[in-house]
């Protein structure tokens, strides 16, 4: 039981997955009719594949880009919004909110302080100068970067084989926390499926919340099973009960 343990909590990271967007309308990784069913992931998700056939890769973050201009944040999202403006009240704590996912639904739900480790959406990185840009339309056309003007843009996210964003502020965070709490994601995919590990290694309580078991279930002190729109509401009510 999870009040059980929640001892006086000062440093918390939360990971999130595909699976809190869900409920939401975006499609996930690898469920069955998730993406990856849908596209192979050598094709869409790595270096190689942009190379081989940019107007599939392009095609294929234009579509999901326009998708999430339909969707709206849903009830778990805005939980852990409402834990962040509660639980920075306090001086000395700290909520650290990592997300694997490319969508803007964290900040749309409220949330201040994200981390995109794999990149946004809404983002475009210049394969000519390196600039980012903030980008909402599509790509395929071959739109000039704002900064140098060369038709090179490609999709601001993280592909297999590059490097996450932010790493040294999420190992900090993680070395330092006394919860981590992981959201909605498989455990498939590394380093992100290694954080786990990283808070045990700190001394940290380790919470999953998911709608199955993910690949290192058994890594976890608790694991909660449900849709993350129930899950999230009712853990934040739990610590914010606990805490206020
Ligand atoms: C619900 C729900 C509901 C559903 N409520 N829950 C061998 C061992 C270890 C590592 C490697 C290895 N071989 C290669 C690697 C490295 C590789 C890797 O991990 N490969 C694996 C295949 C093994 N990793 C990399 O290359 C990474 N870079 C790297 O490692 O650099 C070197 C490095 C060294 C040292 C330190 C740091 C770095 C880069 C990985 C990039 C991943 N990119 C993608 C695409 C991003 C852009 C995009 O969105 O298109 O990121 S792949 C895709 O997977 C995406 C996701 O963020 C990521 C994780 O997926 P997620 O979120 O878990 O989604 P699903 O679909 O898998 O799961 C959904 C979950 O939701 C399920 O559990 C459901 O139950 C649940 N769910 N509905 C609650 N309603």
């Amino acid at each position: 039981m999870f009040q059980a343990i929640m001892a006086d909590f000062a440093r918390i990271v939360i990971l999130t997955g595909a699976g809190i967007s869900a409920e939401s309308g975006i499609d996930t990784f690898r469920a069955a009719g998730g993406l990856w069913e849908q596209h192979r992931v050598e094709d869409v998700a790595t270096p190689e594949g942009f190379a081989r056939d940019p107007d599939l890769v392009l095609g294929f973050y234009d579509m999901r880009r326009a998708a999430l201009a339909r969707a709206q944040p849903n009830p778990a999202h805005e939980a852990l919004a409402r834990l962040e403006r509660e639980f920075s009240k306090v001086p000395g704590r700290d909520l650290l909110l990592v997300t694997q996912n490319v969508d803007d639904l964290h900040e749309r739900g409220g949330s201040a302080r994200v981390l995109h480790m794999h990149g946004e959406l809404k983002s475009a990185l210049c394969t000519a100068c390196e600039t980012r840009s903030p980008w909402r339309e599509a790509m395929l056309h071959r739109p000039p970067c704002p900064a140098c003007a060369e038709p090179g843009l490609r999709p601001d996210v993280v592909w297999f084989g590059e490097m996450p964003y932010q790493m040294g502020r999420i190992y900090q965070a993680l070395e330092a926390c006394d919860l981590f709490v992981s959201i909605g994601t498989s455990g498939a995919v590394y380093p992100a499926a290694g954080f786990v590990q990283e808070a045990r290694a700190a001394g940290a309580r380790t919470l999953e919340l998911n709608l199955e078991p993910s690949e290192g279930s058994r890594l976890f002190h608790e694991t909660r099973l449900g849709p993350a729109s129930v899950l999230v509401p009712e853990w934040v009510d739990e610590v914010l009960q606990t805490r206020i």
